[in-house]
């Protein structure tokens, strides 16, 4: 301390702790900063979770997207999957049918550009990318109709762009289910 300068010995300890609380603050910067470096890269050098990919192009072709697959159907393991296909500016089914009160898998692409769907206000919701397959799975308590918009700007028809979730009782839906065949309702 400079003679010539008096300070006050309340001043002197101002100072010495607002250089602790300085101090505090750049350690936690750091370590938050160190966070994001450290997150980033092991991120980067980490493959994404379950990405399953998809050729686009022969999506109507062969393989798990062809027409009659599309729809819910109960697989041999007891699970309920819905299988859907997203395009310019529609989805495929137009009308998905699902049993209440039952985890439902949904698996679904897109053949042209990025779509997506959210199911009416549930948390079903999902971005729809060509060369990728999304899964979720979810359930829907309430017996009912819900409307299940595309929710990513695919282009000029994109607000037309829309399907609507039918979710019925769940006995009722295993009475129309057929082993190996996908089912889709009519819109009402
Ligand atoms: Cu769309």
């Amino acid at each position: 301390m400079n003679g010539a300068v008096h300070h006050s010995p309340g001043a002197e300890a101002a100072e010495r702790a607002e250089r602790r609380w300085a101090w505090v603050v750049a350690a936690i910067i750091f370590v938050l900063i160190a966070m994001m470096v450290w997150t980033g890269l092991h991120w980067a050098a980490m493959p994404p979770s379950r990405v399953e990919v998809i050729d686009p192009r022969t999506l109507h072709i062969s393989g798990e997207f062809v027409e009659d697959n599309l729809g819910t159907r109960v697989e041999a393991d007891g699970r309920v999957v819905v299988r859907l296909v997203a395009q310019q500016y529609s989805f495929t089914p137009q009308c998905i049918v699902v049993p209440a009160g039952t985890p439902v898998t949904f698996r679904g692409t897109a053949s042209d550009a990025i779509h997506g769907f959210v199911v009416g206000k549930t948390n079903a919701n999902t971005m729809l990318i060509p060369g990728f397959v999304a899964t979720f799975t979810a359930s829907f308590p309430q017996v009912g109709e819900q409307l299940m918009p595309c929710h990513e700007y695919c282009g000029t028809g994109h607000e037309g762009m829309w399907a609507r979730v039918q979710v019925i009782d769940k006995l009722d839906f295993m009475q129309q289910a057929q082993p190996g065949r996908s089912m889709s309702c009519v819109p009402r």
